[in-house]
């Protein structure tokens, strides 16, 4: 096989086992719009940043290949060209239209993860303390449920989630939601989550917060609607 075969045939071998990793990951399904929308913005990201890691990947194989030191060819051209106003142009205006793509992109994310809905079918107060979570949940029919160790709601509801902290620095982390907020001491973040699906998930902490940081787990119990 030819150099420049090879370097074709690897970026063949890479792209087909990213796009099987990413078959893999899509195969749970949407369990929230905020984990749908930031999964699209992750695939819309991923794909052309592979397409280009590619292209330049190859491109350097090639030039590494046709311009290499051999018989015959042991020196550059006497006057090799230095600019390109053309080129140039190019490589500045392209990754910019691809800035603006990924900024558009992103925005469009953060409306559906950061827009917390006005009137919330559930409110949970939760908070943070070295290592565990509990919950003060207001559920529709006006019930209170406080110090919950468990945040149960059901498929359809929208969750209001309001944090507070009353010691140190902590993250409030559904891995499945693909959800992570800081919950911070003197400043109570808001957030919010709506479950598609039934089932139970784990609440982790996501920030350093002393030893038994590990073991700082709750769970989401979603109840079918
Ligand atoms: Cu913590």
């Amino acid at each position: 096989m030819s150099g420049l075969r090879r370097s074709f045939f690897a970026a063949a071998v890479l792209v087909g086992s990213l796009a099987a990793i990413a078959g893999t990951a899509r195969a749970d399904g949407v369990l929230t719009p905020g984990q749908q929308a930031t999964e699209q913005l992750f695939y819309l990201v991923l794909i052309p940043a592979m397409g280009i890691g590619i292209l330049v990947m190859v491109l350097v194989a090639y030039a590494v290949l046709k311009f290499r030191v051999r018989p015959g060819h042991t020196e550059g051209p006497a006057y090799a060209k230095t600019h390109d106003r053309k080129i140039e142009a190019l490589w500045t205006v392209i990754p910019a239209l691809i800035l603006l793509f990924v900024g558009v992109v992103a925005f469009q994310t953060l409306i559906v993860t950061d827009t917390v809905p006005p009137n919330p079918d559930v409110t949970v107060l939760v908070t943070a303390q070295r290592f565990a979570w509990s919950f003060n949940i207001t559920y529709p029919n006006g019930t209170y449920h406080a110090n919950q160790s468990t945040l149960t709601v059901s498929v359809g509801q929208t969750v209001k989630l309001v944090f507070q902290s009353i010691d140190v620095a902590h993250s409030f982390y559904i891995p499945a939601f693909e959800l992570k907020i800081d919950v911070i001491p003197g400043h109570a973040n808001v957030y919010w989550f709506k479950p598609l699906q039934a089932g139970t998930f784990e609440i982790h902490c996501a920030e350093f917060c002393g030893l038994r940081h590990f073991s700082m787990i709750a769970l989401v119990h979603v109840l079918p609607a």
